[in-house]
């Protein structure tokens, strides 16, 4: 007698002992759509996040400065590869996702639609941004996509290297003289909350945190992260002499955590709709880059297409 395979059975029970899922293996629609629309929205975090940072290439203060900025944005470029990559494991395609945040259908983290106005906002965002970034990504190295969890541990090497880039620019800064650590507190003000938001609505209105925890795509809620994220970065605040733009901000004994005031949720729900003081401006640079670079994959393809004829022919 032939016995019927329960793959829901089997893909639940790789999820309980921690065996990752892989581009061949069986897994339920649900769990595919979810991973296609983070991941890809991740890739597209990446790549638009290349915008404000490659704004201050040409005006960084020195060939360090310089050289350093340069090849950080190369990173997130790296890493926007890997993750498209990685949604190609899942069945979707590339261009299909990149159209889909074109047309407005998918997001972008939210923190890339705010401007860099100064030096000392390339050095907040390596900061606080790419800190944030990796407290949110070291657990997804522990994801149970096998693709995802692989892309995350290079990417999270890459975030670190820049999250100490961007706290020795402040540093400098907050050293440096009067107006310099100015410039440096302006930024602290302006990037604090919404790297706050960079961790997503709070769990109670989180849309998928609850499915997502139980498959083991995310291993840690949204609130914790931003709590952990929040522990560890006031020190480094007080270490700067900087000042995070919080009056509720207070150590808590009790709970073993820092308190902090209300995150301004409309503020984010508004940017994350389109209607941040940058979404404009970014989608129309990415579509840009999309039909500039039209020529370059058409003539990538024909030297492909090219190069396959012959080799059939001389193989023939
Ligand atoms: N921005 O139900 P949840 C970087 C949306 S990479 C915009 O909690 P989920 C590197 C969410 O998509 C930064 N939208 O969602 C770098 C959903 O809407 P949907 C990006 C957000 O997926 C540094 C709705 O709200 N990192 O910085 C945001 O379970 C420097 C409900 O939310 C990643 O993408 C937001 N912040 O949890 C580059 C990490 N938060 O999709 C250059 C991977 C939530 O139903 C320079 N992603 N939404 O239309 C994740 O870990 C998760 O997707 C979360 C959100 C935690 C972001």
């Amino acid at each position: 007698m032939t016995q019927v395979r329960d793959f829901e059975q089997e893909f639940l029970d790789k999820i309980e002992k921690e065996v990752k899922i892989e581009a061949r293996d069986w897994m339920p629609d649900a769990y595919r759509k979810t991973l296609i629309r983070q991941i890809s929205q991740h890739a597209h975090s990446e790549v638009v996040g290349m915008l404000p940072e490659a704004n201050w290439i040409t005006r960084a203060p020195s060939l360090r400065r310089k050289v350093a900025l340069l090849a950080k944005v190369q990173d997130e470029a790296g890493h926007g590869l890997y993750l498209y990559s990685a949604v190609e494991t899942l069945g979707a395609k590339r261009e299909d996702t990149i159209d889909d945040m074109h047309e407005g259908r998918a997001k972008y983290s939210n923190i890339f639609n705010y401007p860099t106005l100064t030096w000392a906002d390339i050095g907040t965002v390596g900061w606080l941004v790419d800190g944030a970034a990796i407290q949110n990504q070291v657990m997804l190295t522990r994801t149970s996509h096998g693709p995802y969890s692989r892309a995350m541990v290079r990417i999270c090497k890459e975030e670190s290297f820049h999250q100490r880039q961007g706290y020795e620019i402040v540093m400098t800064l907050a050293q440096g003289t009067p107006e310099q650590k100015e410039m440096a507190q302006d930024a602290l003000n302006r990037w604090w909350w919404p790297s706050l938001m960079m961790f997503g609505p709070s769990d109670a209105e989180s849309t998928h945190s609850q499915q997502s925890l139980a498959w083991k795509i995310k291993r840690q809620g949204n609130d914790e992260l931003r709590q952990e994220f929040i522990d560890k970065t006031v020190p480094q605040a007080e270490y700067l002499g900087l000042t995070i733009p919080d009056p509720d901000l207070k150590w808590n004994e009790e709970r073993g955590h820092y308190d902090f005031g209300k995150i301004n949720w409309d503020e984010f729900l508004n940017v994350i709709k389109g209607n941040g003081p940058m979404n404009r401006s970014r989608l129309r640079a990415r579509k840009a880059a999309k039909d500039n670079g039209a020529w370059v994959r058409e003539a990538a393809t024909a030297y492909a297409e090219k190069k396959a004829k012959r080799k059939a022919q001389s193989a023939a």
